[in-house]
């Protein structure tokens, strides 16, 4: 029997071929026969191309219609699709490019010249480009080949996907996603979340991340919902689709930036019956102000590249501010020590989870799959926390000075690496400030000779950081805070500049 997950999903459109999948900003709609049909065309050109399955199809495109399908293209062909940050430059898209191996890569027609060069400096055999707006080498033949007629048969174990998420030692690492693991986090989710007849998903999310490729399109889809489909995040545009949606998923970064709207309240959320939010903390304060302000009390939940969804606040009863709630369904969950050994209910320690849901593990890197792993078959999610009596689960940290960012995880390492090469640095340290807007802010503290300034330190890392990934502001110092083992106190900068942002 197959277990690939494009069956799933084929299923539940089989019956709904002329219904709304995607409706886009312009009013374009695209409807779950379109879906089925263009991802079919899609697979047959990149196995023409000479993907073949268990192959890896690297793709750094703009969010549009033909994303999703190029996305579901792989999963019914039994390519690995492995999805790109479209904010990553070329010197980081080379590395992911090297470490993947890919078959295929597909980027935009504008970005042609700079990506086809580390494409052939990878040796990527074929590549295609794919725009927004349906230009492309890869839309165009989809458009004139015979689709691939079958679903290629998968084992629940084999790769489906693979996402890159960023290492504590600086170096990116390919989470493999199952189609085991997929389709159970998106059945948990379509359940839990009650999806019913008649809801409409707002999806303002980019695709290459699982809250917005997996999280929020998955469970839309067993319901064969209509997705309202935006491709950035604008507020005013927000507004008007919200006014004809069931379901809005956010980062806390979009209620901050709704909040922000001084007219935007309870008029604009009549027919919402959830909002739900992750990927970062949701402070208490945009908590209580939203549910002030519109009459809803956002859906809290916690999930992981490596785990999909962790734990969610529940649709119907009480959401608590502050607490990401209960596992789902298949996951279980333990706080424990730094022996693994499970602690009293109400203590805190170490964020572990066991079940179908879980990654294969870290691609070409065993070691560090193992790691991150127990011996009892628990992984390691590094963040730190604590269940109340009631089960519900409040997240306090992390167990690395990981920063997240908009949503977006960026590591220090990376960073730090990249600023200490610069001629005239001497030393720096990364870390994460609060952020009105982002929650929290990369900040370098920087030692350095008196010319190195702000803008040596932009120009030094331009090419070879993302954006979102390059400090919102540097620092400088005679020297950094240690204690007296020699070791930089992150904790005082965080302490002692707390209001950098204010
Ligand atoms: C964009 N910029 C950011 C940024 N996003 N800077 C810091 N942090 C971010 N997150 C920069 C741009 O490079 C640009 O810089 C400037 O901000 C404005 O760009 P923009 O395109 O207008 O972006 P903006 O609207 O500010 O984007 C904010 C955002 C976006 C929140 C809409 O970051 C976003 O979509 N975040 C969602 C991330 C997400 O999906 N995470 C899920 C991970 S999965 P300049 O200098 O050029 O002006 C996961 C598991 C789970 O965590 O639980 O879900
Ligand atoms: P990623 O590696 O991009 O999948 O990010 C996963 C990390 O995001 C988790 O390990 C958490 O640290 C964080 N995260 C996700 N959801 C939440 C949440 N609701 N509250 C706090 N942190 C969260």
């Amino acid at each position: 029997m197959s277990h690939n997950i494009y069956e799933l999903f084929a299923t539940k459109f089989a019956d709904a071929r002329d219904e709304p999948f995607l409706t886009l900003p312009e009013g374009a709609g695209h409807t779950y026969g379109d879906l089925d049909r263009r991802s079919a065309a899609m697979a047959a050109v990149l196995a023409d191309g000479g993907a073949r399955p268990g192959d890896r199809v690297v793709v750094q495109v703009d969010k549009s219609a033909d994303a999703v399908a190029l996305y579901f293209a792989c999963l019914r062909a039994g390519f690995i699709y492995v999805p790109l940050n479209t904010a990553y430059t070329a010197e980081e898209v080379g590395f992911f490019l090297g470490d993947a191996g890919p078959a295929v890569f597909v980027f935009p027609p504008d970005l042609a010249p700079k990506l086809s060069a580390v494409a052939d400096i990878a040796d990527v055999p074929t590549t295609f480009t794919l725009g927004y707006d349906g230009s492309g080498t890869l839309a165009d033949l989809a458009s004139q080949i015979t689709p691939l007629g079958t679903v290629v048969a998968r084992d629940a174990d084999d790769v489906a996907c693979m996402l890159y998420t960023s290492g504590t030692t600086g170096r990116s690492k390919g989470a493999m996603l199952t189609h085991r693991g997929i389709a159970a986090n998106a059945l948990a989710l379509h359940n839990i979340w009650r999806f019913r007849p008649g809801d409409v998903l707002l999806h303002t999310l980019p695709v290459f991340h699982v809250h917005g490729l997996f999280v929020a399109l998955h469970p839309a889809i067993l319901n064969t919902s209509e997705v309202i489909f935006l491709l950035r995040f604008d507020v005013d545009a927000i507004r008007v689709s919200l006014r004809r949606s069931t379901v809005m998923m956010g980062v806390p970064t979009h209620y901050n930036r709704l909040l922000a709207d001084p007219s935007f309240g309870r008029h604009d959320c009549q027919t919402i019956r959830m909002f739900t939010s992750g990927s970062a903390p949701l402070t208490e304060a945009v908590f209580h102000e939203f549910t002030e302000r519109t009459g809803h009390t956002i859906c809290e939940r916690y999930g992981m590249t490596e785990c999909g969804i962790i734990t969610s606040n529940p649709p119907e009863g009480k959401r608590v501010a502050g607490t990401v709630g209960y596992p789902v369904p298949q996951m279980e969950l333990r706080i424990a020590n730094r022996s693994d050994e499970k602690i009293p209910t109400g203590e805190v320690g170490h964020v572990q989870v066991r079940g179908p849901h879980l990654f294969k593990g870290y691609w070409q890197l065993p070691d560090k799959t193992a790691e991150a792993t127990t011996d009892d078959g628990f992984f390691r999610t590094g963040d730190i926390g604590w269940v109340d009596g009631d089960g519900r689960l409040t997240l306090v940290g992390r167990s690395s000075d990981m920063i997240i960012s908009g949503g977006y995880n960026v590591y220090p390492k990376e960073i730090e690496q990249q600023l200490d090469q610069i001629p005239g640095v001497v030393e720096t340290a990364v870390v994460g400030l609060p952020h009105g807007d982002y929650g929290e802010a990369v900040t370098a503290f920087v030692v350095a000779d008196p010319d190195v300034t702000d803008d040596v330190m932009g120009a030094a890392i331009a090419d070879n950081l993302a954006r979102f990934k390059q400090p919102r502001r540097y620092v400088y110092l005679d020297q950094l805070p240690r204690n007296t083992m020699g070791k930089i106190q992150k904790a005082e900068l965080r302490r002692v500049f707390a209001d950098l942002y204010d």
